[in-house]
């Protein structure tokens, strides 16, 4: 028998902090009430949220130069499933898993499922890969793939996607991503009208064969691993694609696939008022597409992207459904504790929004008193609502401190037992 991580010893940990957190969470509550607002509402809230795992994040992911696994991770796919089961027992907000195909490919897909389930998880979105060439693949994506001048590759790429719709269906899935590395590395190489034209015409026949009551999103990035032009480089051009897809096509937000400084949130805002926003995946960067943990970098950013969200949420905008998923690689991090604390960032990030004085900002908007605005903002963003997330963790049956528990579990430990090195390890991003 496979170890877990049990219920009851989470308890038992819980106890041991349990007195600081009931003086911790009273006193936030009383704070709160003095500016009208119910903490027992924030932690249903909490208690609520939900953000998907990305099966790549189990592993131990790396960089172009190198990667440096740790014992006792994922080999396999089911062993990511053990390991997105810890998690879960540990923040209690992860049940949805992302699978990339054909990094993940179930050797038997209803066997997966039936696997999941008895964990408490379910498959959230599928994501295609045909950014690398896989062995014995026919044709290559050396240059290009949805978008490739060769008709018979785009075909290959296409039915790589539809084989992912299959599969999805099969794991009872929702959505499928669909990020793509088409681009050029000079000027010259690639006609970008034309380029656009033929990925859009690839993306047309997987959202034909998209299943019932699913959504399709598309997920532009900047540059890489193309660094000259990016075919779906900006939110624009995505915006584009999927209102010529149709009503079912969503742009997603990757947070680390915008130039440095752009003004993500009004990105966030601008999808939002066009009813084409689809999710995010996830994540931090200082450079690029770094891919470091949510909220490690600009915990500002991530509070005002939530803040549109939440905005959009409380104003019932019509259609508004975001899927959130986490999308990173942990280089030096254990990706269980890198995930969880990524979780937890993300519920802060969601609560203080949820603190924000909406009357008195659109006051403030209304009269142009910048500083006042801004000041609105602040208040919420400083505000301590770790005592909350805690409680809603330890009410949903989850670790009041995640890491602390999962450290004291000793669980890699006994994965490195269960899970001696030698067999192929295929897991994170490399
Ligand atoms: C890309 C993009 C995709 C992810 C791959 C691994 O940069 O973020 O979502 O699937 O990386
Ligand atoms: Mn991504
Ligand atoms: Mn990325």
């Amino acid at each position: 028998m496979a170890f877990a991580l049990e219920d009851g010893f989470v308890a038992e940990e819980n106890r041991r902090h349990l007195d600081w957190l009931e003086e911790d969470y009273e006193h936030v509550g009383r704070r709160l009430a003095r500016r009208g607002l119910d903490v027992e509402a924030l932690t249903g809230l909490a208690m609520a949220f939900r953000v998907a795992v990305p099966s790549w994040g189990l592993g131990t992911g790396g960089t172009r130069f190198a990667r440096f696994p740790g014992p006792g991770e994922p080999r396999d796919l089911l062993e990511k499933i053990e390991d997105a089961a810890a998690l879960l027992t540990l923040v209690r907000v992860t049940p949805g898993v992302s699978l990339h195909i054909p990094w993940d490919e179930p050797a038997d897909p209803a066997e997966l499922k039936a696997a999941a389930r008895e964990r408490g998880l379910f498959f959230d979105s599928m994501n295609s890969n045909t950014f690398q060439d896989q062995p014995g693949q026919p044709l290559s994506y050396k240059f290009g793939s949805l978008s490739h001048s060769d008709p018979g590759v785009r075909r290959q790429a296409v039915e790589h996607n539809l084989h992912c719709l299959r599969l999805g269906r099969a794991l009872g899935a929702c959505c499928h991503t669909v990020w793509v590395g088409d681009g050029g590395n000079f000027p010259g190489q690639v006609h970008f009208r034309r380029a656009l034209e033929r990925y859009l015409d690839s993306l047309r026949a997987i959202y034909a064969a998209l299943p019932d009551g699913w959504r399709l999103f598309i997920e532009h990035k900047l540059y890489e691993p193309a660094f000259y032009s990016t075919v779906l480089n900006d939110w624009g051009t995505s915006y584009h694609c999927v209102r010529e897809l149709g009503d079912r096509a969503f742009s997603l937000v990757d947070l680390g696939h915008h130039a440095p400084n752009v003004n993500i949130e009004m990105i966030v805002a601008r999808l939002i008022q066009f009813g084409k926003l689809a999710g995010f995946h996830f994540n931090d960067s200082k450079y690029g597409d770094d891919d470091l943990d949510a909220g490690s970098i600009k915990p500002f950013q991530l509070f005002l992207i939530f803040n549109e969200l939440v905005d959009a949420e409380l104003e019932r905008v019509p259609g508004f459904r975001p899927a959130y998923m986490l999308d990173q690689s942990h280089n030096v991090t254990d990706p269980i504790e890198s995930l969880a604390t990524s979780a937890t960032e993300l519920v802060r990030a969601y609560l203080q929004a949820h603190l924000v004085d909406r009357h008195q900002l659109r006051e403030y908007q209304e009269r142009n008193d910048a500083l006042m605005a801004l000041e609105t903002l602040r208040r919420a963003f400083t505000t301590d609502v770790g005592p909350i997330l805690a409680m809603a963790r330890h009410r949903a049956g989850g670790a009041v401190d995640p890491v602390s528990t999962f450290r004291a579990s000793g669980y890699r430990c006994r994965k490195a037992e269960e899970r001696p090195e030698g067999a192929a390890r295929r897991a994170g991003i490399v």
